[in-house]
């Protein structure tokens, strides 16, 4: 199928507007992205048709939808290739993802001196649920260093690795500079220690393939709102093995087998980990947006991506007083900048005024600002609705901001 990039922007309503007078640019996809028609009219289907609490009911609506929200279990399953949608969790965001696995992981496995290894790259919502963890049960966070140009430093990780690592969770690709993490050989080196692995895939389900089986990840987290689909709901992959063992999250409603005051016995995977109503509508809309990248075509997508991102980073370069931060042959879909000796926020400030939505900031991901002894930075993030025409006008524009503000 030829890319028609015409086509896919129109399917985005909100991109065809103007902001301060002049056409948006949205390059704050690492953020968010934004929600083609599908999706939009997949949750508000849910709304006008089938709205009816899953589960629960006899009557039909009530099947209808529970039948909707299972079905969009079986997209993601098949999405990201696990073995059985029982492994496929639903769960607020990917920051919902890590709290559940921190704690019910944590309080099933982990004890006073044991070791939870993450990188310097990491978000922050990889990074404080683990130091809540190691405050309730006296676990120690060892931490990957990066390097220079933004890549983990993978011999410390070697010498990291020791009889006391019970779990390592890492970003498969940085927020902030879009490096992809070599999360094939992390996994190798941390199953050869016995070490389960959790990757948080928050920047790469949609930019890569992802499989888990292939990658042989214990866990795989990830947000809806970053692949198209609506915020507030998003997903944890985990191995049966390890989510039959682990303890509950949440309790409450749905996650039970028999609940009586002498004792409680819960429910089979998923439900053990999903208490209470969910986001069906949310759910039922993530299955739309896979089906609307699929029908896209993945390969196509990420073909065209690349592309654009190349391009985006070989303009960008040309303009006075650019530096990148993170400079690895390995990246994608984010480039993370300062201009000369200005602060990322006037240059953002500026942009906006220009149309352009970039994010500026720590991006929640302050150790690695301290890393490089920096604030912030501007970051541009593309998505495959963003155009080569989008990145000239930015470097177009970062030219004015750059004599502006030097
Ligand atoms: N992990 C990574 C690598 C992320 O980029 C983000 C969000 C999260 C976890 C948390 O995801 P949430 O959906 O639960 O909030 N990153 C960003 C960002 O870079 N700018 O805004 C949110």
């Amino acid at each position: 199928m030829a890319f028609d990039i015409r086509k896919i922007r129109a399917d985005f309503p909100i991109l065809s507007q103007e902001v301060n007078g002049k056409p948006l640019v949205y390059f704050d996809n690492a953020a968010t992205t934004q929600k083609p028609l599908a999706v939009i009219d997949a949750e508000a289907g849910v709304y006008k048709t089938i709205n009816s609490n899953i589960h629960r009911g006899v009557h039909h609506l009530s099947n209808v939808c529970t039948e909707a929200f299972e079905d969009a279990r079986k997209k993601v399953a098949g999405f990201i290739n696990a073995d059985s949608s029982d492994e496929i969790i639903f769960t607020r965001g990917t920051t919902e993802s890590v709290n559940l696995l921190s704690f019910s992981f944590g309080e099933t496995f982990l004890k006073e001196g044991d070791e939870v290894i993450l990188t310097e790259m990491e978000h922050h919502s990889n990074i404080v649920p683990w130091q809540l963890l190691a405050q309730r049960r006296g676990v120690a966070i060892k931490v990957v260093p990066v390097t220079d140009n933004g890549e983990l430093d993978m011999q410390v990780f070697g010498e990291l690795l020791n009889e006391k690592t019970r779990l390592v969770a890492v970003a498969h690709i940085s927020n902030v500079m879009g490096t992809i993490n070599p999360v094939e050989e992390i996994i190798a080196l941390a199953h050869a220690a016995d070490v389960p692995v959790m990757i948080d895939g928050a920047q790469a389900i949609h930019h890569l393939p992802v499989d888990v089986q292939k990658l042989n990840s214990d866990f795989y987290v990830f947000s809806g709102h970053k692949m198209y689909a609506p915020t507030g709901v998003g997903v944890l992959y985990g191995k049966r093995k390890w989510l039959e063992m682990m303890k509950p999250y949440q309790g409450g409603g749905e996650m039970i087998d028999k609940v009586s005051f002498s004792g409680t016995t819960f429910n089979d995977l998923p439900y053990k980990f999903e208490a209470g109503t969910p986001n069906y509508a949310g759910v039922i809309g993530l299955g739309a947006a896979i089906d609307y990248l699929q029908e896209q075509g993945l390969e196509e997508i990420w073909a065209y991506e690349h592309e654009l991102f190349e391009y985006a980073k070989e303009k960008m370069q040309t303009v006075p007083g650019m530096r990148f931060v993170g400079q690895t042959a390995n990246h994608t879909s984010v480039i993370s900048f300062l201009l000369g000796h200005s602060h990322p926020f006037d240059v953002g400030t500026l942009l906006d005024k220009l149309g352009f939505a970039l994010r500026t900031g720590h991006h929640c991901a302050q150790p690695l600002m301290d890393r490089f002894q920096i604030s912030g930075t501007v970051r541009a993030s593309f998505a495959f609705y963003n155009t080569k025409e989008e990145v000239d006008r930015l470097v177009e524009a970062l030219l004015r901001v750059g004599s502006m503000l030097s």
